[in-house]
């Protein structure tokens, strides 16, 4: 792909504030005049939509793990074939709210399916296609709980014990460890407007990196 767009990724447990994140960096790109599109996994496509209806549903309690992982990785290549590659090769940038780093995370930390098996899906279905930046909201699921739980009722993955989403943080935080220059933490346990700043020093500097 000749000057593709930028694929950025926003991650980490519930309540950190992607969703508030993703509105900021989207001001970012307009300010910085790139074209660009928000998008969301699992999702972002009809039939993502459905399968996100699913997988977030109580109705869907007892799920298999396995049964999890897959349709993640379905939803996922629906999203990529239908949304993500067409925008990036007509040379916009996707803004995408979570993506495969939350699949090592929750299906990989919080289920314990081994990070080998997640990784033949993440060959098969994305041929090499990664995140260019992902901004890591790091914060104690005690905070993230909180803050979503104010927000709305829990969906299914929101209903799990706190020992869950504390496999799903330090899954994340592995992750950046092991792909510093893609992966940047940024500690969310902070006020929103300094959280709002470190975001906005990560996302100028790549934009002002970026080809
Ligand atoms: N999932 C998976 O298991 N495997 C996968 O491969 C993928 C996903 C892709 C849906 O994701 C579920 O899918 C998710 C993992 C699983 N599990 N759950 N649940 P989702 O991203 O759609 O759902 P979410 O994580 O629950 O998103 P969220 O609760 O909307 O969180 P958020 O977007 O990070 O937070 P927010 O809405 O921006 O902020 C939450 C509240 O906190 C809100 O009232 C804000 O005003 C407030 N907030 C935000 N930042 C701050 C600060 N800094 N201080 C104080 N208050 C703040």
């Amino acid at each position: 792909m000749s000057n593709r767009g930028a694929f950025i990724t926003l991650e980490g447990i519930e309540g950190a504030g992607k969703s508030t994140c993703l509105a900021l960096v989207g001001q970012l790109l307009q300010q910085a005049g790139r074209q660009f599109i928000e998008t969301r996994e699992p999702g972002g496509t009809p039939l993502g939509e459905s399968l996100r209806r699913l997988l977030l549903d109580h109705s869907s309690a007892g799920m298999s793990s396995d049964t999890e992982l897959l349709l993640m990785f379905a939803a996922r290549s629906e999203h990529l074939q239908q949304k993500i590659l067409p925008a990036m090769e007509e040379g916009k940038w996707v803004l995408c709210d979570r993506f495969t780093d939350a699949t090592y995370a929750y299906q990989g930390g919080g289920r314990g399916i081994p990070a080998a098996r997640i990784q033949i899906l993440e060959e098969w279905v994305q041929k090499g296609v990664k995140p260019d930046l992902t901004l890591l909201l790091d914060l104690p699921p005690e905070t993230g709980l909180a803050r979503a739980g104010k927000r709305s009722a829990p969906d299914r993955f929101e209903t799990e014990a706190l020992s869950f989403f504390q496999r799903v943080r330090q899954a994340y935080l592995d992750l950046a460890w092991a792909e510093p220059a893609r992966i940047r933490i940024v500690d969310a346990s902070r006020p929103l407007p300094e959280v709002q700043a470190q975001v906005s020093a990560l996302v100028r500097e790549f934009i002002s990196s970026w080809r």
